[in-house]
């Protein structure tokens, strides 16, 4: 008798820097392709789709993760965040081996808690102790519903085929929903976006109080080369310094950073100009944020 196949949607969520993005490159590979769909289905936005002889996980972006903020924007974050992980088939919840912080527990009231959370430490070969482990995975298991506790490494690939497993006898049984070659729908420039923002987020994320939006505002492209303009919008006159840094070197950095990945991405010489624009109050106005697309 043959296993029915299974396909669905997977949400990794956690705090900053617990290691989501490396536990889902880990998981999906680190090639991007643009995706042709099979069916107009999805209301997500695709991160990447691994498919295997018995199932396809297409992991899923949740928006609202990775950015502080207060006002509107945050309670529009929390809608977000809810409405999206109410819709997808697992939610996988990575945290870090030893280090529960309080941008952990901020999230257990938007977990979905009808048994399709699995709890993931990451970073277990950051740790001595194996009892200090079970205490501490113990602790975390009491806060919350979750229906399966994994420990892994995302760094050193441990314990990744038991995650895949666990996850996957979650997945609904159905036919593939992408083609077995793709990787992500999403398209290159947002993609870009993203990666322009992460680079600012690690290196100036602790200083700037609202976050910041990447904008690319020209693409350009042949086959020998892209020319690329993308747009920082911060929210005060102040967080320009702090973008910028001293010599404007964090800019410097930022953008040379993200050229490097960018040239990996499309194969092909990368000219990247990256500038600020100070876009007054717009964290605290729904529709300003609808408009630079965080709907
Ligand atoms: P994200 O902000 O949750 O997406 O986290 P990242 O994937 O960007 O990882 C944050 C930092 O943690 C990076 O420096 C990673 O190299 C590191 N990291 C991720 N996974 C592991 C792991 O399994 N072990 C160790 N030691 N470090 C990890
Ligand atoms: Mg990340
Ligand atoms: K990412």
């Amino acid at each position: 008798m043959s296993n029915p196949f299974r396909c669905g949607f997977v949400a990794i969520v956690g705090r900053p820097n617990v290691g989501k993005s490396t536990l889902a490159n880990a998981l999906i590979g680190s090639k991007i392709s643009i995706v042709s769909r099979k069916a107009q289905t999805t209301r997500h936005r695709i991160h990447g789709v691994l498919t295997r002889e018995h199932e396809q996980f297409v992991f899923v972006d949740t928006p609202g993760f990775q950015t502080r903020h207060g006002g509107a924007m945050n309670r529009m974050m929390n809608r977000v965040v809810t409405q999206a992980l109410a819709q997808v088939d697992v939610v996988v919840h990575v945290v870090e081996a030893g280090k529960w912080s309080a941008g952990d527990a901020q999230l257990l009231p938007l977990l979905p808690a009808d048994g399709k959370t699995i709890l993931v430490v990451n970073k277990v070969d950051a740790v001595k102790s194996k009892n200090d482990m079970f205490a501490y995975v113990s602790k975390i298991m009491a806060l919350h519903p979750y229906s399966a506790v994994v420990p892994v490494s995302a760094l050193r690939g441990v314990q990744l085929e038991n995650l895949l497993q666990e996850i996957a006898t979650r997945l609904p049984e159905g036919e593939p929903m992408f083609e077995a070659d793709t990787l992500t729908d999403r398209p290159m420039r947002f993609i870009v976006a993203e990666l322009i923002r992460e680079k600012i987020f690690r290196l100036v994320g602790d200083e700037l109080p609202y976050g910041c939006t990447v904008v690319i505002e020209e693409w350009e492209e042949d086959d020998t080369g892209a020319r690329v303009a993308a747009c920082v919008v911060v929210e005060r006159d102040t967080h320009r310094p702090i973008l910028l840094g001293a010599g404007g070197g964090h800019m410097k950095r930022i953008a040379s950073e993200a050229r490097q990945d960018m040239i990996k991405l499309l194969e092909k010489p990368v000219h990247l100009e990256v500038y600020i624009k100070v876009r007054k109050g717009w964290s605290d106005r729904e529709s300003a944020l609808r408009e630079l697309g965080y709907e």
